[in-house]
């Protein structure tokens, strides 16, 4: 590492009031949920382009290694704002229990340091926010259409309009009008596009309707030698998985899914005019299903292709959206002194495997998009691809560490900042760890954990089910080869049971492999 190459203002142990002297980058994190690398153009071009977010990666760096540690939005968002792995931070999972927000947290740390926090969008850790000096947040899940939205006095207000222009149009008015512009500051943008059940912006009803999408290799998968894969229940194909009413939008009088009553309390929040446009739009496509009596595979083709659709539309608001954010940055002069961030809380299957849904540490959904542009003025040269593995518990480091806050011993994750500076340091992690929890659930995906190196991956699933896999990233990228106990593969397991053990314990994991 160069001398010269260190940030101006870190000094190792400065006292908070010298590092608030100094000049500091603000931080515009921008985060999605289940939006999925494989639906973003500076990624993958296969389906969709979306420009704005494609910005950020080509004026600053894309990583390609990126991961979560836990593909679940609460626990991912925890990971996210402690540094810390789900078994440290205490949220595993989105069903049980409430996120403890009396624990350190990384806006804590930089309300501390000095900046100004705020929070807009989904939240999902159950009790309030806590470390944020203004915050408005959706109940859970949120709405798409004139969504409610709980305010600092815990009132839940219901709000007119699309839900990902108004989470925007809250977060350009906070910077704009309601933070103290004497100060640094972090907000935290946080869509809940492009979450199920895909409710498009009236604008974009009728987009992507004449495109037909690719079917990815994967679609039909056996799922022969993957015990958990083959019992999950986030199957395209299967109409008590992905509903036909409530997500493929297929609703006729009469029809009655077991999510038709979630499907109508989420149109029933449109307004008399929109609800007539949309009303317009559906009917006309569920009139063209019946009237075209599909059967089998065509039938589970129609699916995907009405899930691509309704997806991609989703997701062309959220591109105009961060669009209209970097906008605003370059009018307000605040895009040079500005670290922005494109994330997600997960990745997502598009069908891959047959699938909708996350939560397995398969590649699609273990991944998660991860593009950054940098402040100028600090020695963050780095340009292009990063292909160090980075984990989403390394955002709360890097975060400190840009505002001049070391990192605190008990956070598990790294600062990624000498990555930003262009360096590849040789000690880099040469492995992550993962660990799912939220099983008996919905979709029913098995407990597991994991290690995945840059060439091989090694999962136990557990609970109810005592199943290994092991796959050869290499050669089996679509990872459809379990080779767990296949002869020749012992040494690896050894090496790669011996590495999951390591990481169990240097993050305290209690589930701990004994080998
Ligand atoms: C809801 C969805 C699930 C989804 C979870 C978790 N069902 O329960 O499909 O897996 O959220 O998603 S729904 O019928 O309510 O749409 S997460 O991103 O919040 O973790
Ligand atoms: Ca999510």
């Amino acid at each position: 590492m160069k001398k010269n190459k260190a940030l101006p203002f870190v000094a190792a142990i400065a006292p908070l009031a010298a590092i608030a002297q100094q000049q500091r980058p603000n931080i515009v994190y921008i985060m999605t949920d289940d939006h999925t690398a494989q639906m973003m153009s500076c990624y993958d071009t296969t389906h969709v382009r979306t420009p704005n977010l494609d910005r950020i990666a080509r004026d600053g760096v894309r990583f390609v290694n990126s991961y979560v540690a836990n593909s679940l939005s609460g626990p991912s968002r925890a990971c996210m704002i402690t540094g810390k792995h789900s078994h440290n931070n205490g949220f595993t999972n989105n069903e049980h229990g409430i996120f403890d927000g009396s624990q350190p947290t990384m806006p804590k740390y930089l309300r501390e340091a000095g900046y100004q926090t705020c929070l807009i969008g989904k939240w999902h850790l159950h009790s309030l926010p806590t470390g944020f000096d203004y915050w408005n947040i959706v109940p859970g899940q949120g709405e798409y259409y004139n969504p409610d939205f709980i305010t600092q006095q815990n009132d839940t207000v219901r709000e007119k309009g699309y839900i990902t222009n108004l989470v925007t149009d809250k977060s350009i008015d906070w910077m704009e009008n309601k933070r103290d512009k004497t100060k640094p500051f972090a907000i935290f943008i946080h869509h809940k596009a492009v979450h199920r059940d895909w409710l498009p912006e009236m604008k974009y009803l009728h987009e992507y309707e004449d495109q037909t999408f690719k079917l990815p290799e994967t679609f039909y998968d056996d799922y022969a030698g993957r015990q958990a894969a083959g019992v999950t229940e986030m199957e395209i194909a299967n109409d008590k998985h992905m509903d036909m009413v409530y997500d493929v939008k297929v609703y006729r009088p009469g029809d009655r899914t077991r999510l038709t009553w979630l499907y109508q309390y989420m149109i029933g929040r449109l307004n008399t005019a929109d609800r007539a446009t949309y009303d317009y739009f559906y009917d006309s496509i569920s009139a063209d299903y019946t009237r075209r009596g599909l059967q089998g595979r065509d039938k589970i083709e129609y699916k995907y292709q009405r899930y691509m659709r309704d997806y991609a539309k989703v997701l062309k608001s959220v591109d105009d959206n961060v669009g209209r954010v970097l906008d605003y940055l370059e009018k307000a002069g605040l895009a040079d002194n500005t670290l922005v961030v494109y994330t997600s809380d997960q990745g997502f299957y598009m069908g891959e495997h047959g699938w909708f849904d996350k939560r397995f540490m398969y590649e699609e959904s273990l991944n998660t998009p991860l593009v950054m542009r940098m402040p100028k003025g600090y020695g963050l040269d780095a340009k292009g691809d990063i292909t160090e593995m980075v984990q989403n518990i390394d955002y709360a480091p890097t975060f400190l560490e840009l505002a001049g806050v070391p990192t605190p011993k008990d956070m598990d994750g790294v600062s990624i900042v000498p990555l930003l500076r262009g360096e590849h340091p040789k000690n880099w992690r040469k492995s992550i760890y993962y660990h799912f929890y939220e099983y008996p659930a919905e979709h029913a995906v098995k407990r597991h954990y994991g290690v995945r190196t840059e060439r091989y991956k090694l999962i136990h699933f557990y609970n109810d089910i005592d199943a290994w896999e092991l796959y050869d990233l290499h050669t089996d990228p679509n990872e459809l080869h379990n080779l767990y106990g296949q002869p020749g593969t012992e040494k690896i397991t050894k090496e790669l049971r011996r590495e999951l053990e390591r990481l169990q314990k240097q993050y305290h994991d209690p589930i701990i492999e004994k080998n």
